[in-house]
């Protein structure tokens, strides 16, 4: 298992904190994401070789939010 942290600009509140959660939890490889609002950062747990961060960060664009 890989970990690692993604910063993302644009999450507000915790409906934002929710779905960008969702999002990256839903991405295959992924097994868990942890979502910190006051530093802005998503930690993600993931299988390298079934996903890359790449796709985990597309994931976050597709919902609405930047990653850094
Ligand atoms: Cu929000």
């Amino acid at each position: 298992m890989t970990q690692e942290i993604i910063k993302v600009e644009g999450m507000s509140c915790m409906h934002c904190q929710l779905r960008v959660k969702k999002a990256v939890e839903a991405v295959e490889g992924v097994q868990r994401a942890d979502v910190n609002l006051q530093t802005k950062q998503v930690t993600v747990d993931y299988e390298e070789g079934k996903v890359n961060l790449e796709k985990i960060k597309e994931a976050i664009r597709e919902t609405g939010y930047e990653p850094i």
